[in-house]
């Protein structure tokens, strides 16, 4: 039946949305969804959850063996994907559509030192609204970390699901202190999110994604779902090769929200089975007027209370604020300054990994960080 899990109230304006949905394609955060279906969260979070397992973002730091660290790098990718994809899921019974972030919305955060592991910390910018591009950094200075990327999305609508493709790309750029530091190209993977029918979406994710490093290491991985090679869902298989070659090295095979396994000595890569470790914020009391908790709090607020006349009020208060600055930006001939980064048409990172691999595009834009955090997160 249509929208089993969607409030009788809510179901004709759920039919309504999968309708504008499938006639639509681009940029899907401007679609008006009914309330069940939002979530309380701005997507300038979600970069949050490339480090929720701190210590395996710290342990890529501890190997000097190129082929060590390269099998580390993959370990801690792979463990990010159940927060990534499943996580809405886990706290909110399904996908949900995210808050749309203003141009210039922020969030901070860190995950503490604990256990020789150092201090994490995150900045993030809404570094477009239209259409919507979010940038971050996550660094461990102690242990010589950063991690660089922006992402968007393309989505499209194809038999009853949602077709996400990640536009961006991250770099992890790791600096022993000796010599040159090596540099890692992490691509995003494809999305498909079905049981919109239900009115309880989920991701899927498929087709394949890289790691590329400057040390030459490099690794394929390639994303199935139920149905497809081992039949269940969210399954992983990663191929490591060593650098000028592309036979086969090393080979992680499994299910990436529980447990992948290294194929050749047969004992378990990842294991996401135990908690993981939500980023830290300061109280919103204290935070500027356009980071995100802050900015979205009375609509938050209501989304979390039920109270979607607030919520909605709030939301167009805000989206007629961001009218207004750019109407006024227009008038007196200025743009809107980022705070944190600045754009570059082409990145030379990118590029120079990307050559000699089949890897697409064979060019990107990118967002380098100005290396000016808070003074309080600094
Ligand atoms: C953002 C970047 C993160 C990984 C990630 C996870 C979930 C994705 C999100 C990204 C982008 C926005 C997204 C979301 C799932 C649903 C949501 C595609 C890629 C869309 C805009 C909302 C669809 C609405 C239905 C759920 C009703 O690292």
């Amino acid at each position: 039946q249509v929208g089993e899990a969607v409030p009788a109230s809510q179901r004709g304006s759920w039919s309504s949305f999968l309708k504008s949905i499938a006639s639509f394609s681009g940029d899907l955060s401007s679609l008006t969804a009914p309330p069940f279906i939002l979530s309380p969260t701005s997507l300038t979070e979600f970069p949050a959850y490339w480090c929720e397992r701190p210590e395996l973002f710290a342990a890529i730091a501890g190997h000097k063996d190129d082929e060590e660290r390269f099998l580390a790098i993959v370990k801690w990718f792979i463990a990010t994907l159940k927060g990534q994809y499943t996580s809405r899921n886990e706290s909110m019974g399904s996908e949900k559509k995210p808050l749309n972030p203003v141009l210039g919305e922020l969030f901070y955060g860190h995950w503490p030192d604990k256990d020789d592991r150092g201090r994490t910390t995150l900045v993030v910018e809404q570094v477009s609204h239209h259409p919507p591009i979010t940038a971050y950094v996550i660094e461990n200075k102690s242990k010589g970390l950063n991690l660089t990327g922006h992402n968007a999305q393309k989505t499209s609508f194809s038999s009853s699901a949602i077709i996400v493709k990640q536009i961006g790309h991250a770099i992890l750029t790791i600096d022993s202190g000796e010599g040159e530091k090596e540099e890692v190209l992490i691509t995003l993977p494809k999305l498909r999110i079905d049981g919109l029918w239900y009115g309880s979406p989920y991701i899927e994710l498929w087709d394949k994604t890289n790691i590329q490093s400057s040390s030459g290491w490099s690794s394929v991985l390639e994303y199935k779902g139920k149905g497809y090679f081992s039949g269940k869902i969210h399954t992983i298989k990663a191929t490591v090769s060593p650098p000028g070659s592309s036979s086969v090295k090393h080979t992680i095979e499994g299910q990436w929200h529980i447990q992948t396994r290294d194929m050749k000595t047969g004992k378990v890569f990842t294991d996401v089975t135990f908690p993981k470790e939500e980023v830290t914020v300061g109280p919103t009391e204290e935070m500027e007027e356009f980071e995100s908790r802050k900015l979205w709090g009375l609509v938050s607020h209501g989304i979390r209370e039920g109270d979607y006349e607030t919520a909605s009020r709030e939301k167009s208060k805000i989206e007629n604020d961001q009218r207004q600055r750019r109407r006024d930006e227009i008038a007196a001939g200025t743009t809107w300054e980022l705070k944190h980064f600045v754009k570059l048409e082409s990145d030379p990172v990118y590029e120079r990994l990307v050559e000699d691999t089949d890897i697409t595009p064979q060019e990107e834009d990118c967002y380098v960080y100005g290396n000016n955090p808070p003074a309080w997160l600094a």
